[in-house]
């Protein structure tokens, strides 16, 4: 099955009881047994329920994988995958992260005595000298929240091979309309379905996705164990999401490359971050490792000012000023303020997240009316 069509069908059949074409929503907590142990596969709807269950099949479906689990949240997901350490080990994460990623790494799992290295991921040699005899996982974002930089996969997991060292992927940004981290190596995909794979705006979730079913059985006994599912009515609404995901995601891509060109041409911007932009200092590996750029793009301002970021900020029509990403409108944030308030200004800075940077989720508007919106911004 190729990727448009797994969108509609990947884990979706019909309800076997009823025929109902469309997965229905499994409002219950548990399911009658006719003996003790005697059961419909479902026990109770921590372990399994059969809406989550559908998307979870859509969502191994879509990223290639031998099992998909739905969480709570993004962050949700992330928490499984950090219980699969033990004291003592050590984490390489991209020193350019979703800054709630970065305040769980050091705030909540440095005290149980996990060691976090955090390194630029734009070259390859900062990994390799990090790895040593401890390391047990590779968390890598790509593109990077918020400054767009990639991180290649491949060369990550070759880098890992033999050596018994997870790959796990943020797959946010990219979504596996774009990338399929799997196929290049990785052993686990991470999703915010907060954002594009819910697409509305609507609903916090997460996904994992393993590329073997014993991992993945790990994880969904860690998920079991510690009670950080999604819920059935949730669970309908992204893979509700999930449908358009294909549809979404050429648009979202057209429309940000689209205000990429502009705000690179415009007199009041200076750096522009995008990686289907020829000045992406990556833009040769986004064209190998992806197949569309996504609706994600940041800039900063000449002037460097934050006051100037601001103004725009409050400026700016169309655009809703909101933490978040993914969804059909657009939004615009100040990840210094906002999104990355989290990580301490100069390790901010480290990474480049200055105080005039802004962040924009291009939506699936029409695109003059976005552009005439962020105009208003400079004005
Ligand atoms: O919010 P939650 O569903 O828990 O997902 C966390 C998360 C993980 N990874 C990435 C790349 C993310 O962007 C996020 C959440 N990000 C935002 C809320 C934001 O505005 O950047």
């Amino acid at each position: 099955m190729k990727f448009n069509t797994k969108v509609i069908h990947g884990g979706q059949s019909h309800e076997p009881s009823t025929g109902a074409v469309n997965v229905p929503v499994f409002f219950t907590s548990t399911f009658a047994q006719k003996s003790p142990g005697i059961h419909s596969g479902y026990e109770y709807s921590r372990a399994a329920n059969p809406t989550r269950q559908a998307l979870e099949d859509s969502l191994a479906s879509i990223e290639n994988g031998a099992k998909g689990l739905a969480f709570s949240s993004g962050l949700a997901a992330t928490d499984c995958v950090l219980k699969l350490l033990n004291v003592g080990d050590e984490i390489i994460a991209c020193n350019d992260l979703y800054g709630g990623t970065y305040r769980m790494f050091t705030k909540m799992f440095e005290k149980y005595q996990l060691k976090f290295h955090f390194a630029d991921f734009t070259n390859i040699k900062n990994v390799e000298e990090k790895i040593n005899e401890k390391t047990k996982l590779i968390w890598i974002e790509t593109p990077t929240n918020p400054l767009m930089k990639l991180a290649d996969i491949k060369a990550v997991a070759d880098l890992a091979k033999g050596k018994n060292i997870l790959i796990a992927v943020d797959n946010t940004f990219a979504t596996p309309y774009i990338q399929k981290p799997l196929d290049l190596g990785a052993d686990i995909v991470m999703h915010s379905a907060t954002k594009y794979l819910g697409g509305h705006s609507d609903v916090i979730a997460g996904a994992l996705i393993t590329k073997n079913l014993e991992l993945g059985e790990q994880l969904h006994f860690i998920q079991f164990a510690g009670g950080g599912i999604l819920s059935p009515m949730d669970s309908y609404l992204v893979l509700r999401g999930i449908k358009t995901l294909a549809l979404r995601m050429q648009k979202h891509s057209e429309n940000g490359f689209e205000i990429a060109k502009y705000l690179e041409n415009h007199p009041k911007v200076d750096r522009v971050f995008y990686p289907g932009l020829k000045s992406h200092p990556q833009h040769e590996l986004a064209q190998k490792q992806m197949r569309e750029s996504g609706g994600m793009v940041s800039f900063t301002f000449k002037s460097g000012k934050k006051e100037d970021a601001v103004k725009f900020l409050e400026q700016i029509k169309i655009f809703t000023l909101a933490e978040s990403l993914g969804g059909v409108e657009s939004l615009a944030n100040h990840p210094a303020m906002m999104t990355h308030a989290s990580i301490p200004a100069e390790k901010r800075l480290e990474a480049g997240i200055t105080d005039d940077l802004v962040r924009l989720s291009v939506g699936i508007e029409d695109v003059e009316d976005l552009i005439e919106g962020l105009e208003k911004g400079f004005v």
